[in-house]
Order: structure tokens, then C-alpha cells, then sequence
């Protein structure tokens, strides 16, 4: 199947004719320098290049049992950091998951074509399971379905997410390819976009495990919105191993993360960085990561407050983008709808 907006009418086809992307984050919590090496950098660079849909997947977010003042309040909190990290509202349409409705009602119809094997064997599925034991709810079993529709809905020819997310993505190209046999052609195939550096930051007290904005333990993670001092004093508390040398070696998790961190915060490619602290110890090396993380992080958190303050406008700007990928939803779903063998409404 051709890889661009093919379903929309040939009007609309005529005014898009760059590929899509799109992307979301749950507002589980504050975001991590995680999400933005993993996936935000990456849309910030994108969005020029492509028709870019952003959002800020609320209804992800209460797989796992959430306290509605703070969802709202964090939901807000994070569209107003995408804007921070540089996603441009007049370039993107950014927008909140749930101001779609569009995404639930394709995500049934997708439900109905997903094996239960399929869902069952998601690691995310798994580890959040294990992780939430008092809730193991179906919304968490059958997430990855509803990540589908996010993406299918718009026909998204690209998907930026860190590592985590491949397998799901592998899920929602399978359920496109079977929607397009059972029925005809509909439905772009997404391909996963996986930076080659920052895929997947891990967690600084226990580097071999993903770092997670849920994590219960706060010294494993750095926030966006991490004061200057929290950053520093978590660099330099996190673990490394009983080596001295600063060289990049993947089995030697904690040491590789900051060079990753400290790679994507100043640019320098690793065998800068190697030749940087050739000789010098662990704590000249983690002092710098830590300087480089604030200075980088420094001005993202001015602009956040700045924004975060006038909530208004940004939800102005959130229902701007909600009503533009409404727009676009409604045509794709009205056409599932018929395929499918409901009658027109
Ligand atoms: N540590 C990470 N390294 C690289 N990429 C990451 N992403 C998340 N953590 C890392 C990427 O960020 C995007 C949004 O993720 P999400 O917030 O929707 O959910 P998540 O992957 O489940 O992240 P968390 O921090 O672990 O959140 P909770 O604790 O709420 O489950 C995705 O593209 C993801 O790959």
C-alpha cells in the first residue's frame, strides 16, 4: 500500500502531501529526561520535515489507577512541556487523546480483529502487571490496541518512540496489514522511528532497568523540571561500577548512560567524550554530565513555567489541535465505519 495520506479525498490529498507522524506521552507523572532523549528531540527535529500530530494520551494514562485532579493537572503539565522542548503549535497539531473521540472507536474495531495471544504477549503488558498486581486491569491488557487506533486514525506514515515501544509498534503495523486484507486497503503501515542514540535511557540507580517517570524511587530519575541542585547531586549519586575509565562499553550500563546523557545534552560524539575525560576519574566526569544536563535543561524550564502560567492559552492551543485532528479522524473513521458493515448514520 502506498505509504502517504491515501484515503483522504483528493482535495485534502492535494494540500498533504508530506508524510504523517505521530506521537504521544502519557501524563502519569512529570516527564523524564527520558522521554526526551527517547522521543521528544526527536519530534522536535521531525515536525518541519512532516505533517506532525502530537498528543498527550490521557486515556493510556488510567491503565494504571491515576487521581483525577492530578491527571488533569499533569495532562496540562505536559502538553505545556512539549511546547517547551521546542513543538511548534502553528507547525504540529497538538492536542489531548481523549478530545478525540475518534481513537476509541477505532480502538473496538481494532479489538475485534486482535488475537489475545497477541496482546498477552507484550513485555510492557507484563512488566506493568507485575508492577500494578492490585490492578491488573483489561485497559492495561489491551493498551497496545488503543496505541494502534492513536496512530491509524491519522494514517501516521511514522512513529517517533524510544525502544520500549517497538513491540507495540510491531502490533499496530500487524493490525493495519489485516484490516487492509480483511477488507481493502485502508490503512498506512507506520514504521517505527528509533533514535540510534537516547533510545533508551536508563535508570541511574539501577542502570539496567528503563528509567520511568513512575519510578518510586525519585534519585533514579531526572525530571524536566528538575531543580539545577536535584540534577547534580542525582548525577553524582548514580550508580556506575568498580571501574575508573570513562569509555563507552554497553556492559558497563551506568557509565554508558551518562556518556549517552551527556552526548545528547552537549553534542559531542563519544569518542569526543572518551578523549575528553581520558585520565580523569569518575567524579570530574559525573560533575560534568551533571553541568551539561542543567545547562541544557535550564532554559526547557524556564519556557515551561513561562507557558505552564497562562493556562488559558494553552488550552487555546489544545482545542485548536483537537478540532484540526478531529477533522482529519472523522474522515478515516467514517470510512472503517463503512468498510466494516455499519450502516451510515
Ligand atoms: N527511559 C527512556 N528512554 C528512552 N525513551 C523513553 N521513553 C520513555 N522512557 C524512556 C519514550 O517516551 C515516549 C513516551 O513514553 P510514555 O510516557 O508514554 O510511557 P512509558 O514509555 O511507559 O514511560 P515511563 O516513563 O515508563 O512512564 P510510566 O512510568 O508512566 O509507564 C515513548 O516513545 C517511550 O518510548
Amino acid at each position: 500500500m502506498k505509504a502517504t495520506v491515501g484515503i483522504l479525498p483528493p482535495m485534502e490529498e492535494a494540500k498533504t502531501t508530506r508524510k504523517v507522524i505521530l506521537s504521544g506521552m502519557q501524563p502519569t507523572n512529570d516527564l523524564t529526561i527520558g522521554q526526551y532523549c527517547g522521543a521528544l528531540r526527536n519530534w522536535v527535529d521531525l515536525q518541519h520535515e512532516y505533517d506532525s500530530l502530537f498528543c498527550v494520551v490521557d486515556l493510556h494514562a488510567i491503565t494504571v489507577r491515576q487521581e483525577p485532579a492530578k491527571l488533569r493537572r499533569r495532562t496540562l503539565d505536559v502538553a505545556a512541556m512539549y511546547i517547551a522542548a521546542g513543538i511548534d503549535p502553528a507547525v504540529s497539531t497538538l492536542f489531548v487523546q481523549s478530545h478525540v473521540p475518534e481513537h476509541t472507536q477505532l480502538s473496538w474495531i481494532l479489538t475485534c480483529l486482535t488475537g489475545f495471544g497477541e496482546c498477552s504477549r507484550m513485555t510492557q503488558f507484563k512488566d506493568k502487571s507485575a508492577m500494578h498486581a492490585d490492578n491488573v486491569n483489561v485497559g492495561l491488557f489491551t493498551y497496545p490496541i488503543l496505541m494502534a487506533a492513536d496512530i491509524l486514525i491519522y494514517n501516521a506514515d511514522l512513529v517517533p518512540v524510544g525502544e520500549d515501544q517497538r513491540q507495540h509498534l510491531e502490533l499496530t503495523r500487524n493490525l493495519a496489514e489485516r484490516f487492509n486484507f480483511h477488507y481493502s486497503p485502508t490503512f498506512t503501515v507506520p514504521e517505527p522511528f528509533i533514535p540510534k542514540v537516547g533510545a533508551k535511557i536508563m535508570s541511574l540507580q539501577e542502570p539496567e532497568k528503563k528509567m520511568s517517570k513512575s519510578d518510586p524511587n525519585e534519585r533514579a530519575t531526572i525530571f524536566m523540571v528538575d531543580t539545577d541542585d536535584a540534577i547534580r547531586s542525582k548525577v553524582k549519586r548514580a550508580v556506575t561500577d568498580s571501574g575508573t575509565d570513562i569509555v563507552y562499553d554497553e556492559k558497563r550500563a551506568g557509565v554508558a548512560n551518562l556518556m549517552t546523557l551527556y552526548s545528547i545534552t552537549t553534542g559531542k560524539t563519544t569518542a569526543e567524550i572518551e578523549k575528553e575525560f581520558s585520565g580523569l576519574g569518575y567524579a570530574e566526569f559525573k560533575e560534568a554530565v551533571g553541568e551539561a544536563i542543567v545547562a541544557f535543561l535550564g532554559p526547557v524550564r524556564q519556557r515551561y513555567t513561562e507557558l505552564r502560567a497562562d493556562e488559558d492559552a494553552l488550552r487555546a492551543t489544545l482545542r485548536q489541535g483537537a478540532e484540526a485532528a478531529r477533522e482529519r479522524a472523522r474522515k478515516v473513521l467514517r470510512k472503517v465505519y463503512k468498510k466494516t458493515g455499519f450502516v451510515e448514520f
